[in-house]
């Protein structure tokens, strides 16, 4: 994202190479969270696994993950300090970049932490923040994180991590040049400038959301499908396996699209536009809701959801309840669903034949082990296109149209009679006039 990109606000006072698409560059690190009094080992192990996969999504491979028993945060460095000389001594060794810690610091922690024991601290919001970041699509989504990243920074003074690339190259964090060591003078400066900026995208956001009900985007006529569910459903892995198992099509066509939404083209010949999303959060910090939605926008344009659920965790239908209750939110809960439960590689056959007999609608597959992909593209064809089956009787004259059939339909059955040729054909309602005379 670049400022540019907010053309109503082009007074703002920001460099824009500040912003610029980040370069996903990998970055190293380890994650860290504190095993509380009354929780269990597994619960928190729990927890860190989430966090190591934001961790990915956001680009960042985790090299080791440590955990401390500790009744409550140390007040000034949140571990304690024998804990993080170790933990600093590791990452050196390692040549790891970051510490994730696994909650929000305050931002004296963060503070200390890299002052004391010299090592880049990110948290967890700092994570997700990212993944929003790279995720807004809507200048409604942009202008949303772009807040919750200001708000984050304004009592922290601090390049959020995925800037901090460019800290070599000289550019400016959002709130100037604010850094550790800097005057005084210089960091109220760079306060006033942020808050600044929090009002003028706080205007910005009331102005679209209040144009958004009387201009309806106009929508073209690719279907789209919105990938939907937890984070650690399998979406993104079975968006890359829709993507790369040669459905994809013509991706010069789509150059605008990002990288998180393709063109697939379903074998009748439709195109159709795939999108992942970011995945649900548990525990998602309160002041990220609003962008967390404004990154699902797009979902309200979407013509068909394929709501992923990891079958394999016993918690799967709180997290459909808890997905459905956001879309509700977002007013998506009445666009068409199919409940797509993958990961049946990891589970036993009664309890899948169990789940088949229970929801019967439901497509089940294993993203990852590459099984049932074909009977799901069958499912969002049918849904999507609403196909329908005709039997057709077509005279010999017309073999011009019957090679258009199968480059757009499937054709079932074919058989040439005396009368003509009988043809069983799949095909969409939206094509099925051009064979509507010979419909039998
Ligand atoms: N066993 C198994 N693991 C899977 C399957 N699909 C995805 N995974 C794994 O589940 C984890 C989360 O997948 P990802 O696609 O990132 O989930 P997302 O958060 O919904 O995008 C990764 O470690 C995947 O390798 C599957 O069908 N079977
Ligand atoms: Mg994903």
């Amino acid at each position: 994202m670049s400022f540019e990109d907010y053309d109503e606000l082009d007074d703002i006072e920001l460099e824009s190479d500040s912003w610029e698409e980040l370069e996903r560059v990998e970055k190293t690190a380890f994650i860290a969270a504190i095993i509380r009094q009354g929780e269990t080992e597994a619960e928190t192990k729990d927890t860190l696994n989430e966090l190591q996969r934001l961790a990915d999504t956001a680009g960042i491979d985790v090299l080791g993950s440590y955990t401390q028993k500790k009744n409550c945060p140390d007040r000034s460095t949140f571990f304690g300090k024998g804990f993080l000389t170790d933990i600093a001594q590791k990452m050196l060794q390692a040549q790891a970049e970051l510490l994730i810690i696994n909650e929000e610091l305050s931002p004296m922690q963060g503070r200390n932490i890299e002052k004391t024991f010299g090592i880049k601290v990110i948290d967890r919001t700092e994570v997700i923040l990212g993944i929003f970041h790279d995720h807004a699509k809507t200048k409604e989504a942009k202008l949303q994180v772009g807040l919750a990243e200001l708000q984050y920074q304004l009592p922290r003074l601090k390049r959020l991590w995925g800037h901090f690339d460019k800290e070599r190259g000289g550019a400016r964090s959002v709130g100037g040049a604010a850094s550790r060591g800097m005057g005084e003078k210089q960091i109220e400066i760079d306060k006033r400038l942020i808050r600044t900026n929090i009002s003028k995208i706080n205007h910005a956001i009331a102005r679209i959301t209040a144009q958004k009900e009387t201009q309806r985007k106009q929508r073209d006529k690719t279907r789209k499908i919105c990938l939907v569910g937890y984070t650690n459903a399998g979406k993104s892995t079975l968006f890359n396996r829709l993507t790369q198992a040669g459905v994809l099509v013509e991706d010069k066509l789509f150059a605008t699209l990002d990288s998180t939404s393709r063109q697939l083209k379903l074998s009748t010949g439709s195109p159709v536009v795939l999108s992942d999303t970011v995945g649900f959060i548990s525990k998602l910090p309160h002041h990220l809701v609003a962008s967390f939605k404004a990154t699902l926008m797009e979902v309200q344009d979407a013509d068909l959801l394929l709501h992923m659920v990891d079958v394999a965790d016993d918690r799967f239908e709180y997290y459909i309840q808890e997905v459905n209750s956001v879309l509700a939110q977002i007013k998506a809960i009445d666009i068409p669903q199919i409940l797509v439960f993958n990961k049946i590689d990891n589970i036993n056959d009664q309890l899948l034949s169990l789940l088949v007999r229970r929801f019967p609608e439901a497509a089940f597959i294993s993203a990852l082990g590459d099984r049932n992909i074909d009977t799901l593209l069958a499912k969002v064809e049918a849904r999507i296109l609403g196909n329908q089956t005709l039997n057709l009787l077509l005279p010999y004259t017309k073999s011009a149209l019957i090679s258009k059939l199968h480059e757009i339909a499937q054709i079932k059955a074919e058989e040439y009679l005396e009368d003509g040729i009988h043809i069983e054909i799949e095909i969409s309602k939206d094509d099925a006039y051009i064979v509507r005379d010979f419909v039998v």
